[in-house]
């Protein structure tokens, strides 16, 4: 799964994302980033720690994030939809958008004074806009095909939709609150608009306010938005603590958790997406699915021979397993399941697929 950290420049995406990836980029006032910076989280998934104990496996393979830190919102060039930075944005899944709301008199004087709310709406017209660029050129170019008499069911559907996508994007409607059927989505998902990706809400404040942040984050989840505080440059220095002194710090500003463990959990709130685990001797691993998925697109995360060829899936849960210790109690105990391709997949089962090419 990839996150971008996206933002308006001096925002805090660059802190924020040392204090995720434990690395130390320049968070320097004056000299604006150029390039991304790219980290991988591993997730530490407690059930694989425990499920590996169990297996004593060669490898213990967790699930991982990456992280993608990007020079602020676009330089200017927003229209350019060619460019190198836009096309590497659109390829991250869900956008996580830091907003500034800590006071820094150096700050203030360069990029004004924090204004949560309006560098949102800034950033939702941004991504708008640069959807209704690329939806408005797809629609020329059809308008051009069918002139050449090139006019397939096809493309009229396209064209259909995207009519309605312009009419909400000119209303300055993100798209991600857009109600599409399955086959409208895939016809969606080859553009990659921007406003249709998940959108997570990090408001970065200062230490001092980070238990005072209520009342805004209840404006954001009013208004649809999956919003959390984050105190950027105090997690950046926790970060550079070990676990034991950095437990002690967090528990004085009543953090519950790392903010790895804290985005982990959120990214995966927020793309809809679930766990299930494989084991053997070999190997114990997490793979990411989206909720709803079902047991034949597991087996083809897996690999697509295991689609192809898919039988059926032998699966128990993670708690039965953990419970009752070994796959022959549960085989006794009627928790081992055979399961078939529509099977839904839950979060924590473990699934072995039985396959034949
Ligand atoms: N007071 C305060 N300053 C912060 C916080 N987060 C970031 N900063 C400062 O804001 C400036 C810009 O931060 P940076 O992470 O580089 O922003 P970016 O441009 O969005 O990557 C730096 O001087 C940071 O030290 C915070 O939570 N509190
Ligand atoms: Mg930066």
């Amino acid at each position: 799964m990839k996150i971008a950290l996206t933002g308006l420049p001096k925002s805090g995406k660059t802190t924020i994302f040392n204090a995720l990836t434990g690395s130390e980029h320049s968070t320097d006032k004056y000299i604006p980033a150029d390039s991304i910076n790219i980290g991988v989280v591993q997730i530490t998934d407690p059930r694989i720690t425990q499920l590996s104990q169990l297996y004593k496996p060669k490898k213990t393979i967790y699930a991982h994030i990456e992280y993608r830190d990007y020079p602020g919102i676009f330089s200017q060039d927003i229209e350019n939809a060619e460019s190198s930075m836009i096309q590497d944005l659109k390829g991250c899944e869900g956008f996580a958008l830091v907003l500034r709301n800590f006071v820094d008199d150096e700050l203030d004087a360069i990029v004004g004074e924090r204004n949560p709310l309006k560098d949102l709406m800034r950033f939702e017209e941004e991504m708008v806009l640069s959807d209704l660029i690329v939806a408005e050129n797809r629609l020329e170019r059809i308008e051009l095909s069918y002139k050449r008499g090139v006019k397939t069911p096809a493309i009229q559907n396209e064209e259909k939709l995207l009519k309605l996508v312009c009419e909400d994007l000119r209303e300055g409607l993100p798209l991600r609150n857009m109600e599409l059927n399955a086959e409208d989505a895939k016809t969606l998902r080859g553009f990659q608009f921007f406003s249709q990706k998940p959108l997570l809400l990090l408001v970065n404040c200062s230490e001092d306010e980070y238990n005072q942040q209520e009342e805004l984050l209840s404006q954001l989840s009013g208004r649809g938005y999956l919003a959390i505080a984050i105190a950027g440059r105090f997690e950046e220095e926790l970060s550079k603590l070990d676990d034991e002194e950095a437990q002690v710090f967090m528990e004085d500003m009543g953090i519950a958790s790392s903010i790895r463990d804290r985005l982990t959990q959120l990214s995966y709130q927020l793309m809809g997406y679930l766990s299930f685990f494989t084991v053997g001797d070999d190997e114990v691993r997490a793979w990411t699915i989206t909720r709803g998925d079902n047991a034949l697109t597991a087996a083809g995360k897996i690999h697509s021979d295991l689609a192809r060829g898919f039988i059926r899936a032998e699966c128990f849960s993670y708690d039965d397993i953990i419970q009752h210790g070994n796959e022959k109690i549960l085989r006794e105990k009627g928790l081992f399941r055979l399961e078939g391709k529509e099977y839904v997949v839950k979060d924590g089962d473990v699934i072995s697929i039985r396959f034949n090419v």
